[in-house]
């Protein structure tokens, strides 16, 4: 349930819209329907469940009358070829409120990213984000058997791994990936119920993060908030009483292939509708911005550094064009509401300095684009800014890369971004807060010879390729197998 389209069955299942038939069991009568994943980690995740015959735990948001205790929907997935389980852990609109736009998004994704001032603590939160996880350590404990191995992913279960270690048996192996940055242990000392939340994660004989730093900064906290546990620094090793935790980083890849392939079978038709539905002349230089509405982002920051652009450069007027598209999500919190004010007027207010009857230079939109109007504005973008203040890895940048098939796109990348160990020595950096700096780099991109803008981007284009979700999903298991193996040493002597 790590994504931000929460994790329902229309996000974890296989199948193409189709309508399962109603159970047969007597206490459940609701159909329930089938998405076809859109990407990302399902895609990732589908055929390694499809393969081991496992089961997908996620949440979904149900029905309003659910509680957290022992509702539960389990189907058959594919739906014309079952060959896993996904069962739907139902939530209340109180647990949803509580657990994930409380705890989760209003406490540990602005501590995790370092925006200390935007930390809300409710009353009940943390209560929630315990309950829930501990339903979802109860629902792991029916499938779970000695050779299971349990992966769990994200910041919405930092409680689980201990809860499910306390059910199962010893040789169960549990694992986590934890997708947005950890913070520094300064930064962490605000962090409520900070010493729960590391002794919980130390439940995991696994833990993921996408970089180095991350990794390190967690070894930090838990040396510092946890002094009974014992880090082994090299060996990257946190041993608690009779369990021991091998922390690593593994940058998360995208499904490089089939970007690639949608970019080049998008018809001139579909690249041009784009234009079309928001009136850029097609001759125009194209930059591009594609995130999610969040204050992580640094989307105003990309605009301020467009407007200096703007401000330097007059003979780009009418022939610039910065496409900005912002999806909207959390909208239930108030920093995100306020925010996406903030956005959209900044918009409006460049657009009034510069803009004619005749040119906007920036097009902002929130719709949510199809994944084939997505590759098309990708390949179609002359450049590319990905700007977050801090951003755990983002897939953007590499989705961006992967659909420049023809090589001459240009990329500045935010050193905020976990992206950035990888991609940055070939990307302009940027930093995001440097106004000047980033319109400086912008001028750079549109004034390199197209010789140099082939070299960088097709070594980006093998390092996101080499880096793919094949491969990082291949490194998890790797490495799962190997503290499986490690734990079956331990216990045989
Ligand atoms: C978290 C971490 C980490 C966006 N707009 C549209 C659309 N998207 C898709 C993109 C991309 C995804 O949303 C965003 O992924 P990011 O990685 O950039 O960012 P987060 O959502 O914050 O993800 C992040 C990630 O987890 C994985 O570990 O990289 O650091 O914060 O896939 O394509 N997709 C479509 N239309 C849109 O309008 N189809």
């Amino acid at each position: 349930a790590g994504s931000d389209r929460p994790a329902t069955t229309a996000d974890a299942a296989t199948g193409t819209d189709e309508t399962v038939p109603e159970s047969t069991d007597e206490t459940d009568t609701r159909p329930i329907t089938v998405d076809e994943p859109t990407g990302g980690l399902t895609a990732g995740l589908d055929p390694v469940l499809q393969q081991a015959a496992g089961t997908w735990i996620a949440w979904g948001d149900g029905d309003a009358d659910f509680d957290v205790t022992d509702e539960h929907d389990c189907v058959a997935v594919p739906p014309n070829d079952p060959s896993y389980t996904l069962q739907r852990i139902a939530l209340s609109d109180e647990a949803i409120d509580s657990y994930y736009y409380g705890f989760s998004n209003r406490v540990l994704w602005p501590l995790c990213h370092g925006f200390t001032d935007l930390v809300e603590t409710r009353s009940n939160d943390f209560e929630w984000y315990r309950t829930v996880n501990e339903r979802f350590a109860e629902a792991v404990r029916e499938h779970a058997t000695a050779d299971s191995v349990v992966w769990l992913q994200d910041y919405h279960f930092a409680l689980a791994s201990q809860m499910i270690r306390d059910r199962v048996p010893q040789s169960t192996t549990v694992a986590q990936f934890w997708h947005i940055p950890w913070p520094t242990s300064t930064t962490f000392q605000h962090c409520p119920a900070g010493r729960t939340l590391l002794e919980g994660l130390l439940g995991n004989d696994l833990l993921g993060f996408h970089v180095d730093r991350y990794a390190e900064r967690f070894l930090d906290c838990v040396h510092r908030y946890l002094p009974a546990a014992d880090v082994d620094w090299d060996r990257r090793t946190v041993t608690s009483g009779e369990q021991t935790t091998r922390v690593v980083a593994t940058p998360m890849g995208i499904d490089a292939e089939s970007y690639d392939q949608d970019a080049r079978s998008v018809s001139a038709s579909q690249r041009s509708s784009l234009f079309d539905r928001y009136d850029i002349a097609r001759e125009n230089v194209i930059g591009l911005g594609v995130d999610r509405l969040d204050y992580t982002k640094g989307i105003p920051e990309r605009l301020a550094a467009v407007e200096r652009f703007l401000e330097w450069n007059p003979s780009s007027h009418g022939e610039f064009t910065f496409v900005q598209t912002a999806t909207p999500s959390r909208t239930d919190i108030p920093a995100y509401e306020r925010y996406g004010e903030f956005v959209r007027s900044e918009v409006e207010r460049i657009n009034q300095r510069f803009g004619t009857q005749a040119w906007n230079p920036i097009v902002y939109t929130e719709d949510y684009l199809s994944a084939a109007e997505l590759c098309a504005l990708y390949r179609r973008a002359d450049l590319m800014i990905v700007s977050p203040l801090v951003d755990g890895m983002n897939l953007v940048a590499q989705e961006y890369v992967a659909s420049s098939v023809d090589g001459d796109g240009m990329l500045l990348l935010s050193q905020g971004t976990g992206a950035h160990e990888t991609l940055g020595s070939h990307a302009l950096t940027i930093d995001p807060t440097d106004t000047d700096g980033v319109a400086r780099q912008l001028e750079r991109a549109l004034s390199l010879s197209p010789a140099e803008r082939h070299l960088r981007m097709n070594t980006l284009r093998k390092r996101v390729f080499d880096g793919n979700l094949e491969w990082w999903m291949t490194a998890q298991f790797d490495w799962i197998r190997r503290v499986r193996n490690e734990t079956l040493r331990d216990d045989a002597t």
